[in-house]
């Protein structure tokens, strides 16, 4: 079985540790990334760690994690309230999902309540900061192991 696990990250998640750090913290995705990688590697797991800021761009991604991936985590970003096309693309990928947000979007604003992917995620984490992302790696190295 695949070892590699995708971290999906989307639209504006570059500018993480740069713009809005009250909302989003001070670390950079470089940081989150490599958080992941050593805990991955500690686990006997790689990760294949993407950012983009379009939406087509991340279905090509879970397109190509069908073939490579044991597993997902996504941030999807704004795309999480509004892509079923990212929906989509994650029903045709048949190993487990998490689904991952900085801030507790439940507290914010009522558009930022729905969900399309939690339609699909096996687990949803928010409001942990950028730690949800080494929660959502902690529970999939274990589901996975
Ligand atoms: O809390 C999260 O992780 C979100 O997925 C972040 C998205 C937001 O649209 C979701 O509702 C919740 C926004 C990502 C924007 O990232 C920025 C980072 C730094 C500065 C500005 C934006």
């Amino acid at each position: 079985m695949s070892k590699v696990i995708y971290v999906l990250n989307g639209p504006n998640l570059n500018l993480l540790g740069v713009r809005q750090p009250e909302v989003y913290g001070r670390e950079t995705l470089a940081d989150i990334q490599a958080m992941l990688e050593q805990s991955a590697r500690e686990s006997g797991f790689t990760i294949e760690f993407f950012q983009s800021n379009h939406e087509g761009a991340i279905v090509d991604k879970i397109h190509e994690a069908r073939e490579k991936a044991a597993g997902i985590i996504i941030n999807p970003a704004a795309y999480t309230h509004t892509s079923v096309a990212i929906l989509d693309a994650l029903n045709t990928f048949d190993a487990p999902v998490v689904e991952v947000h900085i801030s507790n979007v439940h507290k914010r604003e009522s558009f930022r309540h729905h969900s399309y992917v939690s339609l699909r995620a096996d687990g949803v984490i928010a409001g942990l900061g950028t730690r949800g992302y080494l929660a959502a790696l902690d529970y999939l190295t274990h589901q996975l192991s």
